[in-house]
């Protein structure tokens, strides 16, 4: 049997990087995605000895460079088992009315178009195929709204919502689709919300044990490797010192 085949998007940091290492590991060929191409060539001769890998250098936010990436991949590349929307991020974290028109143009370009887009280049090979699975990483920020979150809670709820839709949609063609919704996972998140503001991003996770990228790809490892018939649909995921968004047993 051939490998099975995952894209990754985000694959160049943090829950996508662990993701495409933790699919790789268990024999699934890979098409790692993100903008930094240096990244991926490092995960690709990391990843190569083991599985087929494909490298995909574009920015999930501009439909035109997502259609001509996707465009250049091989026939025999074009049929995806496991699409895993990881890419994306928070910008700032402000009161609404101090909020950086850039930064909301960013979140909901990056976080919600970019996600629909790529699901578009995606899902008809899998409708046709009839199977795959989609797995879309939400968040607590799109469960509950926390203060100065405003915009990225709202990208991450129109994901939330997405995911729903997607979940009936595709019902009917065996496609599984699942959202991931972790809480405080210890990536590049804070250092890409805070711009670069590395003291600011680590005390974000001061304190106590936060979760790790490698926590959450195991996570959807485990969902995407479930039998035929069993589908998960939605998981929050939380650092055992949290409790929801704004509750975190810190120490200090
Ligand atoms: P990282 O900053 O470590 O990784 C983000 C990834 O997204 C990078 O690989 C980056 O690649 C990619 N990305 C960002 N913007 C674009 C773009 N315009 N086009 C293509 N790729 C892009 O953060 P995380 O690993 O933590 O984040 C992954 C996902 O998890 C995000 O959707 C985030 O919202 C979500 N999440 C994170 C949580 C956390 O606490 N860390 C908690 C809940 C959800 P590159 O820059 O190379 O393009
Ligand atoms: C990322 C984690 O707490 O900023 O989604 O919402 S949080």
């Amino acid at each position: 049997m051939p490998n099975k085949k995952a894209l990754i998007t985000g694959a160049t940091s943090g829950i996508g990087l662990a993701t495409a290492r933790i699919l790789a590991d268990n024999n699934y060929d890979v098409i790692i995605c993100g903008r930094r191409k240096e990244r991926l060539e490092e995960l690709a001769s990391e990843l190569s000895g083991k599985v087929n890998v494909q490298m995909l250098s574009f920015d999930v936010s501009d439909k035109k460079d997502v259609k001509a990436a996707f465009e250049s991949l091989d026939s025999e590349w074009r049929t995806i088992d496991v699409l895993i929307n990881n890419a994306g991020n928070a910008h700032g974290l402000s009161p609404l009315n101090e909020g950086d028109i850039e930064d909301w143009d960013a979140m909901m370009d990056i976080n919600v178009k970019g996600l629909l887009y790529v699901s578009n280049e995606v899902i008809p090979e899998m409708v046709k195929s009839k199977k795959g699975h989609i797995v879309n990483i939400g968040s607590i920020a799109g469960k509950e709204v926390y203060p100065n979150g405003n915009v990225y809670c709202a990208s991450k709820h129109a994901v939330d919502a997405i995911n729903k839709g997607m979940l009936i949609d595709l019902n009917q063609h065996n496609i599984k689709v699942t959202a991931i919704n972790p809480g405080l996972v210890e990536t590049e998140f804070s250092q890409v919300r805070f711009k670069g503001d590395k003291e600011r991003a680590e005390k974000v996770y001061k304190g106590f044990d936060p979760l790790m990228a490698k926590d959450i790809a195991e996570t959807i490892y485990f969902v995407v490797s479930r039998p035929a018939h069993v589908k998960i649909c939605d998981l929050t995921i939380f650092p055992t010192a949290q409790a929801s968004a704004t509750i975190v047993n810190k120490s200090e």
